[in-house]
């Protein structure tokens, strides 16, 4: 079996205004459908990040793919960290980090996207050839069913997408504690899950604490709470947050990003220990590749590693992951961004094979809707909080090629090709917002 054929798809999915310390979500987000057709007459999908970056890091390996044995996945490994270590030494940018670039948009991390965008795609084509569902091909699972957190965000009004194409506002606008509880409930309603996160860094730190107190008074100790300021607040202000929600964040949760940098994160840490509190650290800022894990453990920075299989290096990086959290004892969990169903199964089957990720992932779909869906069949469906992994070979979904098509002409229309965050939030919230970091 060889790869005969690369398609590329940029398509634009609808997605509401959403707020984090990055800034505002645009109306659409960006994602790139990869299609691997095999000379069996197979075709192997992933689901990366989108616009023209990432489109041109895929263009960039099409010569090297097309003609490739898609079980020589080492070979290829290789050759994509080769062009990456060319590019780092000529990049001009600072350290490898999620902290001022929004994710998804890291040069350093550009081989990583690249190769897990394939590895999926090949991993699909050779258990749609074999008949196996992708994790049995890396060892099996280790569970069944992968469960998800509810991921919530504060909002404005509206449901993403623009003008005809506007999508219903589901969640309406989220900006007080009680809107943050009612769109919990609602998310919970829907899906059944049973752990909470909160995007955090977007309102001055004590209302954002009190939005966290209002989820465990109205959903209690078992459901674990989490929030994720993405590196909004100082070193005393993580501290001052980490104390005051002692409580709320013990029991299964974390406290995630709070500030930036390893070591900001470890002095964090240090401060909250010596007041007797343990709750974990989380992040996926300040480790983002296989380097940072054994920063993160001799300083005590992170003691929950994110993965991330699109931008950690695909499936099989991904257990690698788990076996070194497993090895240095950390805890592991995952991280989200705006995506559809081939990547929401990609996730599944990474964590299915994770045996260290013991917390619920974080998931972006409930943010999406059935309109912009690419697998056959619409929406994938959650059982109380979990995707189960499908009897069905490789990733256990096809592509919707209709839907592909209807995301490449929302894409073509747009006028943007990358996330801007900074300046959705100039246009459409304050013309002078700038990202500050910390801004607490
Ligand atoms: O969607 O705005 C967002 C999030 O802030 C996302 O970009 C982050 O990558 O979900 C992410 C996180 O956990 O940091
Ligand atoms: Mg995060």
């Amino acid at each position: 079996m060889k790869i005969k054929e690369l398609k590329l798809h940029p398509i634009a999915v609808a997605d509401g205004p959403l707020r984090s310390s990055y800034g505002l979500h645009a109306p659409y987000a960006l994602r790139t459908i990869v299609e691997a057709v095999t000379t069996d007459g197979i075709t192997g999908i992933s689901e990366t990040y989108g616009g023209d970056g990432p489109l041109a890091a895929l263009e960039s390996v099409r010569s090297r793919v097309v003609g490739m044995d898609p079980f020589q996945l080492t070979a290829f490994k290789q050759y994509v960290n080769a062009q990456a270590a060319a590019a780092e030494r000529e990049a001009a940018t600072g350290a490898r980090s999620q902290t001022w670039l929004v994710p998804g948009e890291n040069p350093l991390d550009t081989h990583s996207r690249t190769f897990a965008a394939i590895e999926v795609a090949c991993l699909d084509a050779i258990g749609k050839a074999l008949g196996r569902p992708l994790c049995d091909l890396v060892g099996g699972r280790c569970r069944d069913r992968v469960p998800y957190s509810a991921y919530l965000f504060y909002k404005h009004a509206g449901g993403g997408g623009m003008g005809d194409d506007a999508r219903e506002d589901e969640y309406g606008e989220i900006l007080t504690p009680e809107a943050v509880v009612r769109s919990c409930k609602q998310m919970i309603a829907k899906y059944g899950f049973y752990e909470i996160k909160l995007k955090g860094g977007v309102l001055p730190p004590d209302e954002e604490i009190a939005a966290i107190r209002a989820l465990r008074a109205e959903f209690g100790p078992k459901l674990p709470l989490r929030i994720d300021p993405n590196c909004a607040w100082s070193v005393d202000t993580s501290v001052h947050v980490g104390e005051s929600l002692k409580d709320e964040l013990s029991d299964g949760g974390y406290l995630e990003d709070p500030c930036a940098g390893i070591d900001g994160m470890a002095e964090v840490r240090k401060r909250l220990l010596a007041k007797d509190i343990d709750n974990p650290l989380a992040s996926n800022v300040a480790t983002t590749c296989f380097a940072h894990v054994p920063i993160a453990k001799q300083t005590d920075g992170v003691q929950v590693i994110l993965s991330d299989p699109h931008y950690w290096g695909g499936i099989r990086a991904q257990q690698k992951l788990s076996d070194l959290c497993e090895v240095l004892g950390l805890g592991m969990s995952m991280h989200s961004n705006n995506h559809l169903g081939v990547s929401l199964m990609t996730m599944t089957h990474a964590a299915a094979v994770c045996p260290s990720l013991t917390y619920a992932c974080d998931t972006h779909y409930p943010w999406q809707t059935e309109v912009d869906e690419v697998v056959v069949g619409g929406r994938i469906p959650f059982e109380k909080g979990c995707v189960v992994i499908p009897d069905k070979p490789g990733l256990g979904v096809e592509l919707d090629l209709d839907q592909v098509a209807r995301g490449e002409e929302r894409y073509k229309k747009l006028p943007f090709r990358k996330r801007d965050d900074e300046a959705e939030m100039r246009k459409h919230v304050d013309p002078d917002w700038k990202r500050i970091l910390p801004r607490w």
